[in-house]
């Protein structure tokens, strides 16, 4: 039996964008694991990705041409349109192909998925298991429910996700780099995205209960040594140069990072690497962050969000400004670069807490900048605080990016938020200074370039 799975994640970058940024050039996880687990239980696979289609027409025949049995498509809230024209092609042109949807979207807003009569199955929460189980189903020719509930899976018991499925239609489409994803940030590339766990025990109002209800309360992390192994086999491949670890607070197990950074070292690694942090927990672990920087961190990407106290708490972020300033301190001075996540455009938020959003950026200073426009993701308790209140002023799943592109909720001025956005990314004249002096230093004055230069001046000299 055939099985093509589609990744319409499109709205972002749109068709074409195959290797632009993260946005395009990162290859989804739930797609690339579903696609190992079918193809171990003996079904042949393949993917579709509509960033490297040029269009509708070309996913038509992409789709004609495949001829699968059966279709897997994941969703977000914001991949809720292309998600469900995919689905209108693929009935189109094959009406007999079994379509069958998961992901955040279906689990978080069924009732938005379940009344799409062409949407055959649905698998709310985690798939890999019942997915396998659907498809010998359908081969067996047996009956199967619509909405199907997932199951929680043994991660260390699950195959190494298949990134061949994606980086193979990338390369169809033309792209070039020698790498499985597109580096972020300065990481040198080949690049991978790697994920060690799944769930997160925090309750920021503007994400939860979302994560816990696809993950489950408790979080479940892979084990050290199935990690590396993924790592081994991921070096071998693809020479991997540097990587991020994409867990939604790796930091939060510090046993756990412990015997990581122990392992990492001691199976020859020293690739630099990004994962996910909080301000609250590098205060309080500056050891396990100085251990990390020496094994190999290169970055962290924190959610500092706000930089009013009233906020911070409105948000439930379980930090405080002073432990954010701290944080960009601490990072500064371990040489870890700081990826800055933050939101303006809140509910209840007043101008002045923006202005402190602000000051607390030009304080920080980080390396990266990542603000967003608040949106309110289906799942989150703050999504139901802004539809009880009437704020929200979102009509189309398109508007479910956090990417700062247009107004999100009601009592803000969209004027003052994008004027907002400019000045929190507009460093202090003396920061600007010291980054430029920095980096010219690096750049001229780095004793291996000055050796290298030396030799290629001697080598250049006229022999005697
Ligand atoms: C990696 C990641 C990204 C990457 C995505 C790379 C990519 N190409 O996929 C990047 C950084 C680009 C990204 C961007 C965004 N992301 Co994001 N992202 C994540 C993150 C951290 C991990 C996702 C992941 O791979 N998880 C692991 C896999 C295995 O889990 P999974 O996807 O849920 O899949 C399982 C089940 O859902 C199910 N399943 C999923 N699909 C299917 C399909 C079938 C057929 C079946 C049977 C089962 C099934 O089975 C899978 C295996 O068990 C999650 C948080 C999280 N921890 O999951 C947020 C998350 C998914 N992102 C989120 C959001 C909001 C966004 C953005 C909208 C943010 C923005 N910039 O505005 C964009 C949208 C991108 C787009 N599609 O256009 C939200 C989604 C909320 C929602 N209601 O949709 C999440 C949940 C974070 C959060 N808590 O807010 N993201
Ligand atoms: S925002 Fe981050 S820390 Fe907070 S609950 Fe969500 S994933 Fe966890």
């Amino acid at each position: 039996m055939k099985v093509t799975l589609v990744y319409a994640g499109i709205v972002g970058q749109g068709f074409a964008s195959a290797g632009k940024g993260m946005d395009a050039g990162w290859i989804n996880h739930a797609l690339s694991m579903l696609g190992a687990c079918a193809r171990d239980a003996g079904f042949s696979v393949d993917l579709i990705d509509l960033r490297a289609l040029e269009g509708w027409d070309h996913f038509r025949s992409e789709i004609l041409a495949r001829k699968p049995d059966v279709t897997g498509l994941t969703m977000m809230s914001v991949d809720f349109n292309p998600v469900m024209r995919s689905i209108d092609v693929i009935k189109e042109v094959l009406p007999n192909t079994v379509t069958v949807i998961g992901g955040p979207h279906p689990t978080l807003a069924l009732d938005e998925v379940t009344s799409n009569p062409k949407v055959d199955h649905i698998v709310v929460h985690e798939g890999e298991t019942v997915f396998v189980e659907l498809l010998r189903r359908l081969q067996n020719g047996e009956k199967s429910e619509r909405v199907i509930e997932g199951q929680k899976a043994d991660l260390d018991a699950l195959p190494f996700i298949d990134r061949d499925l994606f980086l193979n239609e990338w390369r169809k489409a033309g792209y070039r780099l020698d790498s499985p994803e597109v580096p972020m940030g300065n990481l040198p590339p080949p690049f991978v995205t790697i994920i060690a766990g799944r769930g997160c025990m925090y309750n920021c109002s503007f994400c939860q209960p979302a994560e816990r209800r696809l993950f489950g309360g408790k979080v479940r992390r892979r084990s050290v040594a199935n990690v590396i192994q993924e790592l081994i086999y991921l070096r071998d491949k693809y020479h991997f140069k540097s990587l991020l670890i994409h867990d939604d607070c790796l930091t939060e197990d510090r046993k756990w990072v412990l015997e990581f950074c122990e392992a990492y070292k001691a199976n020859g690694f020293d690739q630099p690497f990004f994962c996910q942090s909080r301000a609250d927990i590098i205060v309080k672990h500056q050891d396990l962050i100085k251990l990390m920087r020496g094994v190999g961190l290169s970055g962290m990407m924190i959610g500092f969000e706000s930089g009013s106290q009233r906020v911070l708490k409105f948000l439930r972020k379980g930090t405080t400004v002073e432990q954010n300033l701290e944080a960009g301190r601490i990072c500064h001075r371990l040489g870890v670069q700081v990826w800055a996540n933050y939101m303006i455009g809140l509910p209840t938020e007043t101008r002045e807490e923006i202005m402190d959003t602000i000051r607390m950026l030009k304080e920080i200073d980080p390396d990266y900048y990542s603000p967003a426009f608040y949106t309110p993701h289906p799942g989150s308790d703050l999504y139901t605080y802004c539809l009880e209140n009437d704020l929200s002023l979102i009509t189309d799943h398109d508007a479910y990016r956090r990417n700062p592109t247009g107004l999100k909720i009601k009592g803000h001025d969209y004027e003052f938020l994008t004027y907002a956005l400019e000045e929190s990314r507009r460093r202090k004249p003396l920061n600007a200074f010291r980054r430029a002096a920095r980096a010219a230093l690096k750049r001229y004055a780095s004793p291996r370039k000055a050796a290298r230069k030396l030799r290629r001046l001697v080598l250049a000299a006229p022999q005697s």
